[in-house]
């Protein structure tokens, strides 16, 4: 998988040489290539950003280096500003490479999407500053690429750098051969749409907190049953959001028993919170 990100803080980027995305890249697996917004600049002092039209807190991020910049990665001779049409050339791949575009007014970034990522050919980060991205290069980028904004969640970073390197962490070490043992990937949070059940090792007993009892006899279908149910109390504590998200259709009658007593129900073949006992027990 080819991967491109442009940036004004390269540096920042440094942490994908390190971990098992940098091995990764080192074994051939990712082509990670991070790119200068500012190597597409003529000026001296090299501007990438100006004041926001129609007024505004901030600056805007100019059209013309983040043209070149996608341009010259999607394999095309970058608009000239004269009003010569692009000129294409054709991308390797056949499809389109897909530009992700970090922004907080992005769809949300989900393990579903980093499964899908993950089968790609080609992706682009745009990382944005400031008050973003002048709007008419996502239009011009259209052109060349598939084009996406992302979030990572209901917050707001100064840029989109950490967020790109969430995403290529999460998407890379979906590619194959990028963690050594893949069944690591079946059994974490968000795989099952539920969160990962907790986790222990030696010794049995320590600091007088002993490891459940259940994991150290060996009856693994008992093990299983009980991981599955710690699963469905910690989402319900947790995040109710997404046991209200699962479909009754694959939860069997453990399941079913368990929400029951973590207050849900299922009518209609929905899952919904149970009503408050009016007793008030
Ligand atoms: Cl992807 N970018 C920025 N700048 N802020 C964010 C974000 C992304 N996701 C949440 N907040």
């Amino acid at each position: 998988m080819r991967i491109d990100v442009v940036s004004i803080f390269p540096e920042y980027l440094q942490a994908l040489d390190i971990s098992l995305i940098g091995k990764a890249r080192r074994e051939g697996l990712l082509d990670v290539r991070v790119h200068d917004l500012r190597e597409h600049t003529h000026d001296r002092h090299r501007t990438v950003d100006d004041t926001p039209y129609g007024g505004g807190a901030g600056m805007v991020m100019k059209p013309e280096p983040w043209a070149a910049a996608l341009g010259s990665i999607a394999g095309t001779t970058a608009a000239t500003g004269t009003g010569t049409p692009a000129t294409t050339v054709e991308h390797d791949g056949g499809a389109r490479p897909l530009l992700l575009v970090p922004s907080p007014a992005g769809e949300v970034f989900t393990q579903a999407m980093a499964q899908e990522l993950s089968t790609r050919e080609h992706l682009v980060f745009a990382c944005g500053r400031y008050e973003g991205i002048d709007e008419r290069v996502y239009d011009f980028a259209a052109e060349h690429y598939e084009v996406r904004p992302v979030s990572l969640g209901d917050y707001v970073l100064n840029g989109g750098e950490v967020a790109v390197l969430a995403m290529v962490e999460a998407i890379g070490r979906l590619v194959p051969g990028v963690v050594g043992n893949p069944a690591s990937l079946v059994e974490e949070s968000h795989s099952d749409g539920l969160l990962e059940y907790p986790v222990y090792t030696k010794p049995a007993s320590w600091e007088g907190r002993e490891v459940p009892e259940v994991l150290l006899n060996g009856n693994h279908g008992k093990i299983a049953r009980t991981r599955r149910l710690w699963q469905l109390e910690r989402t319900a504590a947790r995040r109710p959001d997404l046991i209200r998200a699962l479909d009754p259709a694959t939860l069997n009658r453990h399941d079913r028993d368990a929400l029951w007593h973590a207050g849900f129900m299922i009518e209609d073949g929905r899952i919904i919170d149970k009503p408050a006992d009016p007793a008030g027990e």
